[in-house]
């Protein structure tokens, strides 16, 4: 019988319960017992619905209540010092460093005032991980102060009669995707192996001793292009951890091929290796050519990062080519990746259009899945169940929903010419100053400002009928006056309208365009609390109508300063959506930056002549290896972004911004933006702002974190201007926070601007 497993579920629950009571948490409205068992609860919910759907190998410890590579940050005492100067519980530990901590002082206890560890996304994903952050001061243990986090779930998991399978970030995955802390910057991380192996086998005999056969080890960087020294690094890791001592280990790698880096786990002792034969099914040749016989194969064939029912016939025959080749005994069918990037439950969806809804597979669907491939592939009678899906996916591939014929005809006129603007930048700069006369360190932010519980409260009433359409757009108004007011108030140069009447930057237009399905419950974790419902491009993708210039013109209306319009860009509309798989990448960025392009020109008929296209996912969306699919993806992705902006004169002047990656300035000059806006708070490395004084327009590099409640002093932004106007030139340099404000409280926002405006006056004054 071969056997079916999961690779990790989601966390936040069906309801988004770990959400709110998190959230609920950190404000102070509960206290630490009531968020455990909010945990506890939903980990025993998804042990059961596993075991329930007859999922034979199912994780522990894909739990975390903010990320999983912080509990390990935390769980391996590599916790920088200045987390520890608090006397703060563990649980405040870690999420001081996931999200930093300022607290004024009281009688009792000293003011506290940490930033964030950085965040950065996790592979091509759209969640993010907090960066392992190490000096030469880290000494590496078991920190035991908290429990035992692998273990204790695991123990928690057989109390409930359910035997898992812990799921741990490997050794060598962890310290690359780390980096040194500003006091270290001469650290290699991965020079810390040899201290880190000892600590992952005290782990990995305590599990064993608590009853754990098997452990899931994720290296996922083996599907990126890795040096010879990091690759050089598998054997000498895997050799010191399998052990008599350790439970078996089964090695995952996902998101891509490992063909490249064979070399660097073909003789590794292990117990079987994991595989996404999602992304690249052609690797089963050479992966399964290195097994040495007794090796478990575990085949990923349930897509773990989008929504598309899984083609039962297609995967079906994915495994039998890998039982051909290694024996039915050693074939596991998996999900490719944890399943944390997709939603939890399509049960729940009750808005959907039903031929569409028969389309998708959310969490608790794809169970069901590798659960039926399994059977099916061990010779079960699941016929039934194989005719409903091979029905299903002849339906989907049929449907006149999917193809809209003057979309793909207006595709064809693309050329150079409509994603080329009309001059170059040094005449276009020269007609933008002419005509918005800004000064030296020109302010604005980045669009969004908080999106308060009374704004979520409304559009939630509208949505349900409660209020009239009348009565929120004029509550929406309000919001946006009082945004525009307060800009004015504090001196803000270029201001935006604050975006109050958006959900979500994605999923605000994906309910706007043609060619889209958007859910009502589809939640997706994207960092800490923070959720995302990522629309799903269904069809051809076209704009009906106007989006976003009724909200943009009546901001202009209140105000003589420059109003931003903003609108978010092609490829980061795809990429924060689950893109259709039966058509690519490329035209479907196409088709949408056609569609922004009509939305950029009205915005321009209508007065709005700043006009921001955010690209925050342009980064993410970078194959994971070098070579021609990633220098075509570039080529594409700039092109989209260029047909979007190029309809506009040379006066109007095209913003965008960037965040959440180590950008490579290179990769954004193809856009040919007027001003970029790029997230760089927390980038130390004086190389790396080096890198971006070449960058030819104008840029704002990111002043302050946004997602912190801590508010920087004005002092503050003074050093740190200062400090990049050593390798960064004056006369380009705008001023700005790192991202967005729509997470923030007001009280942070308003006295954070303030005091970065104040900042940049001092500048003006002194240029
Ligand atoms: N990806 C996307 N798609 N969008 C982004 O902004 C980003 N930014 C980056 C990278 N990736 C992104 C970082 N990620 C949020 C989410 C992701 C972020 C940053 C911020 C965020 O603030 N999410 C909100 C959250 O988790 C949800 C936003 C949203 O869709 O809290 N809100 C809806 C709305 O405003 C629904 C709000 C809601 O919860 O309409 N409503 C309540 C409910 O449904 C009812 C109202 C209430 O009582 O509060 O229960
Ligand atoms: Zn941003």
């Amino acid at each position: 019988m071969v056997q079916s497993s999961v690779l990790g579920f989601p966390r936040i629950g069906g309801q988004r319960e770990l959400k709110k009571a998190t959230e609920s948490y950190w404000g102070g409205k509960s206290s630490v017992e009531d968020l455990l068992e909010v945990g506890k609860n939903l980990r025993a919910k998804n042990w059961t619905a596993q075991k329930e759907a007859g999922v034979d190998i199912i994780p522990s410890n894909d739990f975390s209540y903010y990320d999983q590579v912080l509990d390990l940050s935390l769980l391996f005492n590599a916790i920088p010092e200045r987390y520890t100067k608090y006397d703060l519980a563990p649980i405040d530990v870690l999420f001081a460093m996931g999200r930093g901590l300022q607290k004024k002082a009281t009688d009792s206890t000293p003011a506290v005032d940490v930033t964030a560890l950085e965040m950065v996304k996790w592979f091509d994903s759209n969640y993010h991980y907090v960066r392992p952050t190490f000096s030469h001061s880290t000494e590496f243990k078991l920190n035991t102060a908290a429990g035992i986090k692998p273990v204790d779930e695991f123990n928690e998991a057989k109390a409930l009669g359910i035997q898992t399978r812990p799921v741990i970030l490997g050794p060598v995955s962890y310290l690359y995707l780390g980096k040194a802390d500003k006091d270290s910057l001469d650290l290699d991380p991965i020079s810390l192996l040899p201290k880190l192996i000892p600590v992952y086998k005290e782990l990995l005999a305590k599990l064993k001793e608590a009853g754990a056969e098997q452990v899931q080890i994720d290296e996922p960087i083996l599907v990126l292009d890795l040096p010879e020294s990091v690759q050089s690094k598998f054997k000498e890791a895997y050799d010191a951890l399998v052990s008599s001592d350790a439970p078996e280990i089964i090695l995952a790698t996902y998101f891509g091929t490992v063909v490249p880096n064979l070399k660097a786990i073909e003789n590794l002792p292990v117990a079987g290796f994991h595989f996404d034969f999602v992304r690249n099914p052609e690797q089963l040749e050479q992966v399964a050519s290195i097994l040495n016989g007794n090796q478990t194969l575990s085949a990923g064939v349930v897509d773990g990062r989008n929504i598309w029912k899984t083609d039962f016939a297609k995967a079906s025959e994915v495994v039998n080519k890998a039982i051909e080749k290694v024996g039915k005994d050693k074939v596991v069918v998996a999900t490719s990746s944890s399943l944390l990037h997709t939603p939890v439950d399509l049960e729940t969806e009750t808005k959907l259009p039903a031929e569409i809804k028969d389309w998708f597979s959310f969490a608790t669907q794809k169970l069901d899945e590798v659960v039926t491939i399994a059977k099916n592939v061990s010779g079960e009678d699941v016929a039934d169940k194989l005719e409903a899906n091979a029905k299903s996916i002849k339906a989907r591939k049929e449907s006149s929903i999917t193809t809209n014929p003057k979309v793909q005809e207006r595709l064809t006129t693309i050329n150079e010419g409509l994603a080329t603007r009309k001059a170059a930048f040094p005449e276009r700069n020269a007609e933008q100053q002419k005509k918005y006369n800004l000064p030296l360190f020109p302010t604005t932010t980045i669009g969004s400002f908080p999106q308060t519980k009374e704004i979520r409260v409304s559009r939630n009433k509208f949505a349900k009928g409660q209020i009239t359409a009348d009565e929120y757009e004029q509550f929406i108004n309000q919001e946006i006056e009082n945004v525009v007011r307060f800009q004015e108030k504090i001196g803000l140069d270029v201001l935006v309208h604050g975006e109050p009447e958006r959900n979500d930057m994605v999923q605000y237009f994906g309910e706007q365009l043609d060619g889209f399905a958007f859910t009502t419950n589809g939640w997706v974790q994207s960092y800490g609390s923070r959720c995302v419902r990522p629309p799903i491009i269904v069809g051809d993708v076209s704009r009906p109508k106007a989006m976003t210039v009724k909200e943009s013109v009546y901001a202009q209306s209140l105000t003589k300063s420059p109003m931003k319009g903003m609108l978010t860009g092609p490829v980061t509309i795809l990429r924060w959506s689950f893109p259709r798989d039966d058509v690519s990448g490329k035209i479907q960025s196409l088709q949408l930056g056609l569609a922004l392009r009509d939305e950029v020109n009205d915005l321009e008929k209508a007065g709005i002549t700043v006009i921001q296209v955010d690209e925050p996912a342009i980064r993410e969306g970078l194959p994971l290896r070098a070579g021609k699919e990633r220098s075509d993806y570039l080529n594409w992705a700039a092109q989209s972004f260029r047909v979007a902006t190029s309809g506009v004169e040379n006066s109007t002047q095209i913003h965008s911004h960037f965040c959440y990656s180590d950008l490579d300035p290179n990769h954004i000059k193809a856009l040919d933006a007027d001003v970029v806006s790029i997230e760089f708070s927390k980038k130390d490395d004086p190389n790396y702002i080096q890198e971006f004084s070449d960058y030819p327009n104008h840029i704002g590099l990111g002043l302050f974190d946004i997602h912190s409640p801590r508010i920087p002093s004005k002092q503050e932004f003074v050093s740190r201007i200062e400090e990049i106007l050593k390798v960064y030139p004056a006369n380009k340099f705008w001023v700005n926070p790192d991202c967005g404000l729509k997470t923030r409280g007001w009280t942070e926002v308003q006295e954070s601007l303030t005091n970065m405006v104040d900042a940049a006056k001092d500048f003006r004054a002194k240029y």
